[in-house]
């Protein structure tokens, strides 16, 4: 393996450079507002703050599927934030979120708004509020947590680790990519086994679980991130593919894919969802057709 290198890091390291690769525009070593935007507010109460990438569709997979199981209070306003344009880092996005990415979302439900950062948090306080899609309680809750807990620590090593090694660092080095292949492909095993004895992630049912995990660990299955279906062999993980499957079946989990997807297909991508017929009238396609 070629492991040479002639960087020798210094005492104290500086920010005197970009650091190079695909979002180095967007990387700094400081957090806090660059700018002051407030945020736009619609009339549902739940307003999301988001873009279509994993973390962002873990969300609105879950409110579509609240939604389509009938609980009216999930109406939701999906605000398009363009992270690559630095609207991460306006007043009003920092003040939802200190830690400037994107899920977040501003429950209005009550006298006082609540404001909810993490996807898995925000995952947690929609399961929580509608009692829905996490189980009461006992070993199925603790074995949904587990699973939504895992798929948090678990997947910077997918996307900061491999992805940005594999696809977007601005050259290819053996050492890193060969070390987060290695785990990425040891948390598809793990994935892999569980899906051997059981149906969804947690257990018999589907939960919050099956919606953290599929954004990042079905997309991969698909070859729909970093392109790297092949050189991760994923094809061999059936279990992950037979879930990978069967998720996608469900029309809410097209539906949240839509939202703020801003990528792909034109018919897929709605920026913005103010109401459920969105889908059917404000589409990049139908927007384009009607000028
Ligand atoms: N642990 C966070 C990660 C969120 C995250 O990394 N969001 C990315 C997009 S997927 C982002 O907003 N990046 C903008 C930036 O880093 O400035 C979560 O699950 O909500």
């Amino acid at each position: 393996m070629a492991a040479s290198s002639d960087y020798t890091p210094p005492k104290v390291w500086t920010w005197d450079k970009e650091s190079g690769g695909r979002f180095a525009n967007i990387n700094r070593p400081i957090a806090g507002p660059t700018h002051e935007k407030e945020l736009p507010v619609g009339r549902h109460p739940l307003q999301l703050y988001s873009l279509g990438t994993p973390n962002g569709v873990k969300v609105t997979v879950m409110l579509e599927e609240l939604l389509a199981a009938g609980h009216t209070g999930a109406e939701y306003d999906a605000w398009l934030i363009k992270i690559r344009e630095g609207e991460q880092f306006g007043s009003g996005f920092v003040a939802v979120n200190p830690n400037s990415k994107i899920p977040a979302l501003l429950d209005r439900t009550g006298p006082k708004p609540i404001r909810v950062f993490e996807s898995g948090a925000i995952l947690l306080h929609l399961a929580e509020k509608f009692g829905a899609f996490l189980p009461k309680e006992g070993g199925a809750r603790a074995e949904c947590l587990s699973w939504l807990f895992w798929q948090m620590g678990s997947a910077p090593y997918l996307g900061g680790g491999f992805g940005h090694f594999y696809a977007y660092a601005p050259s290819k080095m053996e050492y890193p990519i060969d070390r987060f292949a290695m785990e990425v492909k040891r948390q598809l095993d793990v994935l892999d086994r569980r899906l051997a004895e059981s149906e969804y992630v947690a257990g018999p049912e589907y939960t919050i679980a099956d919606m953290a995990i599929w954004p990042w660990y079905g997309a991969l299955a698909k070859g729909w991130v970093y392109d790297a279906a092949e050189f991760l062999s994923v094809h061999e993980y059936k279990n992950v593919q037979r879930w990978t499957d069967a998720v996608f079946a469900r029309p809410a989990v097209k539906r949240g894919r839509m939202v703020n997807r801003t990528t792909g297909d034109p018919s897929e991508q709605l920026h913005e969802r103010h109401e459920a017929s969105d889908f059917e009238t404000k589409t990049q396609d139908k927007l384009a057709a009607a000028g």
